[in-house]
């Protein structure tokens, strides 16, 4: 089945998402997502100039074989434009694969493991009193597993804290904003946060937290001691990990169950964490990953050293990534969690898709393909508009202090 035509398609229904279309002569399409968050326009450039015109005239079904050539035949291995855009390539044949054999794609990846996928929802509060709210409201709509986050006492404005219910979207400003950051406060705040949750909800709901890379290892090792007593399904994310011994040191000093990897873009990423056992949860997923070809590998390596997977589910990543991870999250065998922030109404109307939710869970729908289309004609009413995450800097006394 010959690739006759693959184009990249850039629209902004209420946050900028990059999706590839893979046409074939047989008629059959297939989406992938290769959306980054605050440089898109490099995913595109890299798919049209780079690798589309390697795709033409090759055969849709060999998945494994082009995954090989665009990868090696960079030459430039790794990074996470040249992952996202052999993602996109990947999850498009994937569902071309299935579509053409009227199936859904979990049962080409060996069927299903489970009868859904417990998702994880977001309780965010300007304070403890609000999140706790959110936590509550959450609970009582279904959801098995929160996220909690709040604002902490003295900082004006946190990372990863979206205002109350309406979609969240940290990608916030024309030019990258800088944010103020005191890792004291945050590590007084966070088990008060904790303390108050658990005491509301008793101990059978999930409950989850992300530092989004904030802390050092020590720091990192201090807080996950701190929230031992609450039984936390795990911590995301507490120190960078571009040095993977960095969680050998967070071990050494806690048992709180802890995830990494969102932004991980290979095996090599998590290669040293999931051999050392550092880590229980990895949270790579297709879009960023090399696609289902590649996270299927992540998740293979994981499995050995019981490590179980959390996709990344952002509102970022589009529903197309949405879509393709929850056939995968139906499949692997050492699945543990898939994070779940509903997009926008307008993210939805362009994206039309075959996964529904229900009492805590998603399930990818029964539709051949992973379920995901787009309405180009709706998509182009919704121009690219530049957009940037907020970084932090750390202050002390009130005054800025270092990186
Ligand atoms: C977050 C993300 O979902 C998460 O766990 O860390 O919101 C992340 O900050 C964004 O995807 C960045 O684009
Ligand atoms: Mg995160």
């Amino acid at each position: 089945m010959k690739i006759t035509s693959a184009r990249v398609i850039v629209c902004c229904p209420g946050r900028n998402f990059v999706t590839l279309k893979i046409e074939t002569h047989e008629g059959l399409t297939g989406l992938g997502d290769a959306t980054l968050n605050g440089r898109e326009l490099a995913v595109a450039a890299y798919l049209t100039e780079h690798l589309i015109p390697c795709l033409i005239g090759r055969d849709a079904h060999r998945i494994e074989d082009l995954w090989q050539l665009l990868y090696k035949g960079a030459y430039w291995r790794r990074g996470p434009v040249t992952m996202s855009a052999i993602a996109a390539v990947d999850t498009a044949l994937w569902d071309i694969k299935a579509k053409a054999a009227n199936l859904p794609l979990y049962q080409l990846l060996g069927g299903k493991s489970r009868s859904g996928v417990m998702v994880y929802g977001h309780a965010n509060g300007r304070d403890i009193a609000q999140t706790l709210d959110e936590v509550l409201r959450l609970r009582d709509a279904g959801y098995r597993a929160v996220r909690a986050q709040s604002g902490v006492t003295g900082l004006d404005k946190v990372y990863g804290v979206g205002s109350g219910t309406v979609s969240y979207e940290p990608a916030d400003a024309d030019l990258p904003s800088v944010h103020d950051w005191d890792s004291e406060k945050y590590l007084r705040h966070t088990p008060q946060l904790f303390d108050a949750v658990r005491s509301a909800v008793g101990p059978e709901l999930h409950l989850l937290h992300d530092v989004h890379h904030r802390l050092t290892p020590i720091e990192a090792a201090r807080l996950g001691k701190s929230l031992e007593p609450f039984h936390l399904f795990w911590l995301e994310d507490a120190t960078p990990a571009e040095n993977q011994e960095a969680f050998r040191l967070i071990r050494q000093h806690t048992t709180i169950p802890l995830a990494v990897g969102e932004v991980f873009n290979t095996i090599w990423d998590c290669k040293e964490l999931i051999q050392n056992q550092w880590i229980d949860y990895i949270r790579a997923t297709v879009v960023h990953a090399g696609g289902i070809t590649h996270l299927r590998r992540i998740a293979d390596l994981a499995a050995l050293y019981q490590v179980r997977t959390g996709c990344h589910g952002a509102t970022d990543l589009s529903p197309v990534c949405m879509g393709a991870a929850l056939h995968f999250d139906l499949w692997v065998p050492n699945f543990a969690i898939q994070e779940y922030m509903p997009h926008s109404d307008e993210t939805d109307a362009v994206f039309p898709h075959a996964y529904t939710f229900a009492d805590g869970m998603l399930h990818p729908g029964e539709v051949p393909g992973h379920g995901v289309e787009i309405d180009e004609a709706l998509s182009a009413r919704y121009p690219y508009r530049r957009a940037y995450l907020p970084l932090n800097r750390l202050q002390r006394d009130g005054t800025l202090w270092s990186w």
